[in-house]
């Protein structure tokens, strides 16, 4: 039978990339995101494996729980989610940044990804097997201007991975935790308010990370023997690499 995975942020970027990527592989796919048209469109595009397309929004529990709840029989038995529905939003200092930008944040990088992992793991739990894959960030590890509360939303991903883990400890239920660095995706387009020149000034004369090659590290760690954990993949386009400490001279 059809191994099943649940793909947060299928709409879009690595979500996308993995819907296409694993229903090459003859996964069955629950994609979701909050626009529609476009999960109807991918489901259309994806009609060689079996699809179910829940539309909701992941910061909203009861919207969650309604679709665990709605889950057609032979998509219930969830072998690998993808908590990958995310967002960042402005890069102003934390003086100046906006308060509600950081609830945004929050709720999603962080409670979004509470509810589906709670929801979805007593089942992986009671099969004795399963596989939680969240996405963090380089910004989780390495601190950089701007990157105040979407960057720590990041670190709460990795320390709730390996957390989880431990929780795990003997059930089967494997989590790994991939944190990229600089990719071209729709996520800089919302970091700046859909400022699409502001955006692509982001990955001007670089050669960024692509979507397809975050899906290729999670449909490589999904296949790994079930006796293996890979718990974190930190990856970086070649172009991206760190600063030297920034010193305050008087
Ligand atoms: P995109 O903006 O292209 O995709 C983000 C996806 O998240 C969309 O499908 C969007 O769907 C979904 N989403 C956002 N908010 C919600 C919500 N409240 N409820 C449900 N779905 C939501 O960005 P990426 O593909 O780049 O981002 C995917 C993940 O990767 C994020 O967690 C991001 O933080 C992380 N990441 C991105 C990096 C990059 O440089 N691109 C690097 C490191 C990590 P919809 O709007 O339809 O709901
Ligand atoms: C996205 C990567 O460096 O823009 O998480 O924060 S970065």
């Amino acid at each position: 039978m059809a191994k099943t995975i649940v793909i947060t942020g299928a709409t879009s970027g690595f979500g996308r990339a993995c819907a296409e990527l694993f229903a090459g592989a003859g996964w069955q796919l629950v994609l979701c995101g909050r626009r529609e048209e476009r999960l109807g469109q991918l489901a259309q595009q994806l009609s060689g494996v079996p699809v179910h397309c829940a539309c909701f929004d992941v910061r909203q529990l009861a919207e969650v729980e309604k679709m665990v709840a709605a889950l057609p029989e032979n998509f219930r038995a969830v072998d690998v989610l993808v908590n990958n529905a995310g967002l960042a939003l402005g890069l102003n200092p934390a003086q100046t940044a906006d308060l509600g930008d950081w609830e945004v944040m929050v709720d999603t990088n962080i409670k979004g990804l509470l509810y589906m992992t709670r929801l979805l793991l007593p089942g992986m739990v009671a099969r004795k097997r399963g596989h939680i894959v969240n996405t963090g960030s380089i910004a989780g590890t390495w601190p950089y201007p701007g990157g105040n509360a979407y960057g720590a939303t990041k670190a709460f991903v990795g320390q709730f991975s390996n957390n989880l883990r431990c929780d795990l400890h003997g059930t089967g239920v494997r989590v790994t935790n991939i944190e990229p660095g600089l990719a071209e995706t729709e996520f800089s387009v919302v970091r700046f308010g859909g400022d699409k020149d502001k955006a692509d000034a982001v990955y001007a004369g670089t050669e960024p990370l692509t979507a397809v090659d975050i899906a290729e590290i999670v449909h490589w760690v999904a296949c790994r023997p079930a006796h293996v954990n890979i718990n974190r993949v930190e990856v970086m386009p070649v172009c991206q690499s760190w600063n030297p400490f920034a010193i305050d001279r008087q």
